[in-house]
């Protein structure tokens, strides 16, 4: 079977409204970037939001490793967002009992909720979680992913788990729309997978992390987005390097459809 293009998939009769926009961004700027914005400054961060927001279609933030978050970052974020349109994505890897996380999502300090079109968790609670997660998500239209696997070494996230969470994704598809994963592991065309753990030559840092390539994870593995932090933010042109994967990811995009050249 001919494989669909992220345009095709955008306009699926059963996607998410939100992996929809997604993909639509994706096929507009020719990105299928996400760019890992872990910097510890809130001023750092709207300015690499703003200098690579063309590049990429999704923006991911930790947003519990700013030194100095004050709300006007997560507003000024948002601003940005629609300024350059993409998606932001708070990478909080929720993993506690439906109440809590319901109360992490919302409330505290960063109201995560508030300007955050995406969130990820682990499966590992059930689907409490999701319960949670969605009680605050779903009447925002925003949308959750499932943390599949992981890039790091010795992970625990692998085979039967991975199934069990791909189950569980597909019970709760008006939230969820897709993985944190190594590779394409669900069939249905509507979910996003997504790939942390990327650079552009393998290898890894001291703290287990395990780098592939964009042609790697997008071409070979079928993933959809990669996300890249370091191969961006320690490169002398953060610009320059963010140029880079992104026409090397949607490089691999293109001969993963068929596309030569
Ligand atoms: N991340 C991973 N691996 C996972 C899940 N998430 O690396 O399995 C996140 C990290 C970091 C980013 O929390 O923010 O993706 C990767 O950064 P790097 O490219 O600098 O290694």
């Amino acid at each position: 079977t001919q494989e669909l293009s992220y345009a095709d998939r955008a306009k699926l009769p059963n996607v998410h409204p939100l992996a929809s926009k997604l993909l639509k961004i994706m096929e507009e700027k020719e990105s299928n970037l996400c760019v890992s914005a872990d910097v510890t400054s809130g001023d750092e961060l709207l300015q690499l939001a703003d200098s690579l927001g063309p590049k990429v279609c999704m923006l991911k933030t930790h947003v519990d490793i700013l030194e100095d978050y004050t709300a006007a970052v997560g507003r000024d974020l948002q601003a940005l967002a629609e300024k350059h349109n993409f998606l932001i994505f708070e990478d909080r890897k929720f993993a506690d009992i439906g109440n809590t996380v319901k109360h992490q999502y919302e409330g505290g300090l960063y109201r995560i909720s508030s300007w955050s079109h995406i969130v990820n968790a682990h499966a590992v609670p059930g689907p409490g979680v999701l319960k949670g997660l969605g009680a605050v998500g779903k009447p925002l239209g925003h949308g959750c992913l499932l943390i599949a696997q992981m890039s790091s070494q010795g992970s625990l996230a692998t085979g039967e788990y991975t199934k069990a969470v791909l189950n569980m994704a597909e019970q709760h598809s008006d939230f969820v729309i897709g993985f944190i994963c190594g590779s394409k592991i669900a069939k249905r065309p509507e979910f996003i997978h997504m790939t942390p753990g990327v650079q552009l030559q393998a290898g890894g840092d001291a703290l287990g992390q395990q780098y592939t390539t964009p042609e790697d994870v997008i071409q070979i593995k079928g993933s959809d987005v990669i996300i890249v932090g370091r191969g961006v933010l320690e490169a002398p042109d953060r610009l320059k390097a963010a140029e880079l994967y992104r026409q090397s990811g949607w490089d691999a995009y293109r001969k993963r459809m068929g596309h030569t050249g």
